[in-house]
């Protein structure tokens, strides 16, 4: 498959340059810095030769027609925005090799019969809006809601201004997703982010099934008073009870690791108020973060655990309260795809594995509208969400390579 190795690699330099000076690396969503990077792909993509706009959504889309009429497109990228001090990778990677796959064939005058879209998804990471992720795919796929629309962040933009910041019409969102069936296949490239591949030494991953995740805001309130004066039988400390819950959350997501599909929960964001260290904290408001394949442990998993540390919260005079922000159901990739995957790795001559992804992707949305699949590669020590992020050169190509090649298996084999 005719890639520009240089050329991929020098635009991953490039775009993923384009950072917050003072947290490497950082672009993240509804900020002149995202704006920034998109304004630098746009202009890749047309001088690529792509017809480029921005849809409702907010979705970045380069398109270049196929050989036959009425045809649905096939969908490639990712997503170009980052978490605070996250990789240089984890997203653009897709985007950009999506690119390259595209101009490749234009370049050599080629075209496949579906028309081809790259697409780079708007706000894929967990965003400033009460952590919103997927916002994109969910406009594209029909799942973005007037509530999720009047969202606001804390300087008061709301998500609907949000989106026409970034070049969107969030009046037309409703209006123009896209319906079930209205893409031939969806294939996104993406680092692993986890240690299989490389411990394995295999250069391909198949991606099996996406995980399912559901964030709750978990407010714990006791009462703040003085640091001091405040004798320790009298205290209500909401750190104390959010520290219990935190423990308890930790004991019970470890006791599943060796489960067929095991869970992972995380409190990864937590507020204290007053937070000054000569106050007793008054009030805790905590995001927690459950992961699995199966489906119904991450449902339970929250009002399980607060019903298990409600007694100790009781004896330390704490109130908890648990509201869902977000819940978003496990997606199995595509067999048509994965074997076209599988096809196309061998074809490079590249070993592969199955394995599911414990990162949430686009594709869990993008999938209401077709099949879809994903190509892993290797990423160093499996490090990802943080600056050591790294993957090397040939790790990329292999992974375009294969993109490519899944991406002519299917034009092939898909109507
Ligand atoms: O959080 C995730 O799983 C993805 O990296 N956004
Ligand atoms: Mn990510
Ligand atoms: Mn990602």
């Amino acid at each position: 498959m005719s890639i520009d190795q240089s050329r991929l690699w020098r635009r991953l330099e490039t775009l993923s340059r384009l950072t917050d000076r003072d947290r490497p690396w950082t672009r993240r969503s509804f900020t002149p810095r995202f704006l920034e990077g998109r304004a630098w792909l746009a202009a890749e993509f047309r001088a690529a030769g792509l017809e480029t706009g921005i849809d409702a959504g907010g979705n970045l889309i380069g398109r270049l027609e196929g050989t036959e009429q009425g045809l649905a497109p096939i969908l490639i990228g990712s997503h170009s925005d980052t978490v605070p001090s996250g990789g240089r990778y984890d997203g653009i990677l897709g985007v950009l090799a999506a690119l390259e796959v595209a101009q490749g064939l234009i370049e050599n005058g080629e075209r496949r019969r579906h028309p081809l879209e790259v697409v780079d998804f708007l706000a894929e990471e967990p965003s400033e809006f009460e952590g919103l992720s997927c916002i994109g795919s969910r406009a594209m796929s029909g799942a973005l809601t007037p509530e999720h629309l009047a969202l606001r962040r804390a300087d008061g933009m709301s998500l609907e201004e949000g989106i026409a910041y970034v070049g969107g019409r969030p009046q037309d969102v409703a209006g123009s997703a896209r319906a079930p069936g209205s893409i031939a296949a969806y294939l996104e490239l993406h680092i692993e982010q986890g240690r299989v591949l490389e411990s394995e030494a295999k250069p391909i991953g198949i991606v099996t099934d996406i995980v399912g995740i559901r964030r709750e805001r978990i407010t714990v309130t006791g009462r703040a008073d003085h640091a001091g004066a405040t004798p320790m039988p009298l205290r209500s400390d909401a750190l104390v009870g959010a520290a219990r819950l935190i423990e308890a959350a930790y004991q019970k997501a470890m006791a599943t690791s060796g489960d067929a599909q095991p869970l992972v929960a995380t409190f990864g964001k937590i507020d204290v108020s007053p937070n000054a260290a000569n106050a007793v904290p008054g009030e805790v408001v905590m995001t927690l973060e459950v992961r699995s394949g199966n489906e119904a442990a991450v449902s339970a998993f929250g009002g399980a655990l607060v019903r298990e540390v409600q007694p100790e919260l009781d004896a330390l005079r704490l109130k908890v309260k648990a509201e869902p922000i977000s819940n978003v159901a496990p997606v199995a990739c595509a067999t048509v795809i994965r074997t076209a995957i599988a096809d196309a790795s061998r074809a490079c001559g590249l070993g592969t594995r199955d394995l599911p992804s414990g990162a949430g992707h686009d594709g869990v949305f993008v999938s209401r509208l077709g099949p879809i699949g994903m190509i892993f590669v290797p990423c160093r020590d499996g490090r990802s969400h943080a600056p050591e992020e790294a993957i090397e050169p040939e790790q990329v190509a292999d992974g375009a390579r294969t993109l490519a090649g899944a991406v002519k298996v299917l034009d092939e084999r898909l109507d």
